[in-house]
């Protein structure tokens, strides 16, 4: 079995070399691809020095940032091409615990999809002021109605995928980039016939590193999504 975890990056040195570290340590088949969006801070040229180390931790740099959604649709490609049975996306910043890892090998024959989700047990998310909480909760309950898809925790981004799901796919179809890109994934799977389940994870605000969270990405989730179903996203 091999399983390729995917972690996008920009400026993410004071995580980068522990984010790995955590990932292997989890289990013998994990590997990692860090894509890079050139970041100033040197992030890439940190995961260079780790290769040296290990054949595990793959490094995609692309030439500047170019948003979340286009470096995981480079990611997924690259992933397949190199022979991935399952893919998971995961932030480098700590708010996805590298534990659950674990939780979601165990249930992958349970669904092709495993999302770790802050919004099925409550709210289990720590350190991010009340307004956020609400913000991102509502923004779920609305994408819920919206796209009929019936998970709770539709702009989570830690996911496990297996390679069926993604293959059914076709990825040319996603357009969006932020949190709109995580609903539009998990409408797309779900609209390929692909079942989705989610595991309970506690979600921790980044304690290292800035956030990259703006105005546009949240307005591009909340319109874009109404166009997803007038697409068809079968490969
Ligand atoms: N390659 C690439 N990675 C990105 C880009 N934007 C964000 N990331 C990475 O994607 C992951 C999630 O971004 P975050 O900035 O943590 O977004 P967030 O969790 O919504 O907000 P904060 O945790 O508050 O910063 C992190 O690993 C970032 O480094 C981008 O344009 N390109
Ligand atoms: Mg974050």
């Amino acid at each position: 079995m091999k399983i390729i975890v995917i972690i996008p990056t920009y400026n993410e040195k004071e995580n980068i070399n522990q984010i790995i570290e955590a990932v292997l340590s989890q289990h013998d088949a994990l590997e990692v691809l860090i894509v890079d969006d050139n970041s100033p801070d040197g992030t890439a040229i940190m995961v260079e020095e780790y290769q040296k180390k290990t054949e595990k931790v793959h490094l995609l740099k692309r030439s500047g940032k170019l948003g979340l959604g286009s470096a995981y649709r480079e990611g997924y490609v690259l992933s397949l091409k190199k022979g991935a049975d399952y893919i998971v996306q995961m932030d480098a910043d700590f708010s996805h615990n590298p534990k659950y890892l674990l939780d979601m090998i165990e249930l992958r024959e349970h669904a092709d999809v495993i999302i770790g989700s802050r919004y099925i047990k409550g709210i289990s998310v720590l350190n991010w002021p009340l307004r956020r909480i609400l913000l991102s909760y509502f923004a779920n309950q609305y994408a819920k109605i919206i796209t009929g898809v019936k998970v709770e925790d539709l702009t989570a981004g830690f996911k496990f995928i297996s390679r069926k799901a993604l293959e059914r796919v076709d990825l040319s179809k996603v357009k969006s980039n932020g949190y709109g890109f995580q609903i539009e994934m998990n409408y797309a799977f779900s609209s390929t016939g692909s079942t989705i389940m989610e595991t309970p994870i506690l979600f921790m605000d980044r304690e290292h590193g800035v956030s990259k969270m703006n105005k546009e990405i949240i307005l591009e989730a909340l319109i874009g999504i109404w166009a997803f179903r007038f697409k068809n996203y079968k490969a």
